[in-house]
């Protein structure tokens, strides 16, 4: 089997450690990723061309490559182009929906209190390229910030002889301001420090391979970062009633992006069970990147699992807290009730993940490792800051008095105290 089909009441602790404990697998690089960020931040644009060079074998004339975008989208087919235009729409409407509204209300008499959000001024985004570009990248990295109000998005997609005119139109239709021709640490080393001839941003987005990551781990702290994003995952809930082949279909699919992904399987039914596993045997010789999605499901992260109930399937699945997670089972909605931690949720047999990656809407940058534990996705909000403001009456401060001076003299802060007392003294009720 290429797939092994395992009960979880026979998981040892050494199993456990691998399907819930995932990480990144930066460690090994991030001495080599220190260097590059401390030259890149020395020597700006000399270091960026040398590490260029000496990673990519290219030798980039202008880091700036706005205009080629243009370009790109203007030359691609128009079928590329359409589907392009329709992904970045349905992002951008389901992104829109996301947008905060300022708000202020009265709490009780003379005690008004409100948030506003203002979006950040530059951000920049990460859009892989190499042997995984990923235009869709760019949509989903772009379309958020430009819906936020972000004043100028940069891009950085690594460079090639030639460079791959799909990504360069997705990054000119989703809206960005500047697209520089660089990648790998030395581009988030760019974006984070600015060089001569790119712009330092404030927060740096989007997924990246283990160099990226682990420069976005590096930087983190002189300027924000959305999450340490690793290789893709699914967990597929599944019951008797789904379709062995479909579930096997999700497994191959996310199985396909990296060697290192993690796809797994979770079913009550040992028939089912037994049923995808097969599925997955007879399908991995059909698919083109048979290769890299065999190296996935040999994964001690990837494999199907058969429990003794759905509760048992659930625990296993909020404990995975996986990146994706697609159920397929007759009452979907109840298992969801049930499920606290994953990125991004996949109802019924009709929804692909492969919908959230390219066009339904949703955003695809999430988070892996776990993170859906503590967090979400990329999102509007990822671009946005929000400030709180109040004003309080004459009335409604003196209504607050006693219980701020009394605050304030218990922590030994008499100035706060007197700020306060002032104006109630002074208070002719207005
Ligand atoms: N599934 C990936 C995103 C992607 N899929 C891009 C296809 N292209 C995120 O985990
Ligand atoms: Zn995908």
């Amino acid at each position: 089997m290429t797939i092994d089909v395992q009960a979880i009441a026979d998981l040892g602790p050494d199993d456990r450690v691998a399907f819930f404990e995932r990480d990144a697998g930066i460690e090994g690089v991030r001495e080599t990723v220190r260097d590059i960020v401390d030259r890149v931040r020395t020597e700006g644009d000399v270091a960026v061309r040398e590490f260029t060079s000496e990673f990519d074998g290219v030798e980039v004339g202008n880091l700036e490559i706005t205009d080629d975008c243009e370009r790109a989208y203007d030359e691609i087919d128009d079928g590329v182009r359409s589907a392009i235009e329709t992904a970045a729409t349905n992002v951008r409407e389901f992104h829109e929906a996301q947008l905060p509204e300022d708000w202020r209300r009265e709490f009780d008499t003379g005690r008004e209190l409100g948030r506003r959000f203002r979006p950040l001024e530059r951000v920049g985004v990460y859009v892989p390229g190499g042997s995984a570009a990923y235009p869709s990248s760019a949509i989903m990295g772009v379309v958020p910030a430009v819906v936020a109000g972000v004043d100028h998005v940069s891009v950085v997609t690594p460079p090639a002889d030639e460079l791959n005119p799909v990504t360069l139109a997705a990054i000119h239709a989703a809206g960005a301001d500047a697209v520089y021709s660089v990648g790998g640490a030395q581009a988030v080393a760019g974006l984070a420090y600015g060089t001569e001839s790119i712009t330092s941003v404030q927060k740096i987005v989007g997924p990246g391979n283990k160099w990226v990551t682990a420069a976005k781990a590096e930087v983190r702290g002189d300027v924000e970062i959305d999450f340490l994003a690793g290789p893709s995952e699914v967990v597929v809930v599944a019951d008797e009633t789904a379709d062995p082949d479909l579930v096997a279909a999700e497994l191959l699919a996310q199985a396909e992006h990296d060697p290192n992904a993690s796809v797994v399987a979770v079913t009550d039914d040992a028939t089912t069970a037994e049923a995808v596993a097969a599925a997955v045997d007879e399908r991995v010789g059909e698919r083109e990147r048979e290769d890299v999605i065999r190296a996935a499901l040999e994964n001690d992260a990837s494999g199907v699992l058969h429990a003794r109930s759905m509760s048992e399937a659930i625990l296993f699945t909020e404990e995975y807290a996986p990146e994706h997670l697609s159920i397929i089972a007759a009452d979907d909605e109840s298992l969801l009730e049930r499920i606290d931690s994953a990125g991004s949720v996949f109802l019924g047999p009709n929804t692909p993940v492969a919908a959230g990656d390219y066009a339904s809407g949703t955003n695809h940058v999430l988070p892996t490792n776990g993170g859906a534990r503590v967090s979400g996705g990329l999102s509007v909000e990822t671009f946005l800051r929000s400030t709180t403001v109040q004003r309080l009456s004459g009335e409604g401060l003196a209504d607050l008095g006693e219980t701020i001076t009394t605050l304030a003299d218990a922590e030994g802060l008499e100035a706060h105290a007197e700020s306060v007392r002032t104006r109630l003294e002074d208070d002719t009720g207005k």
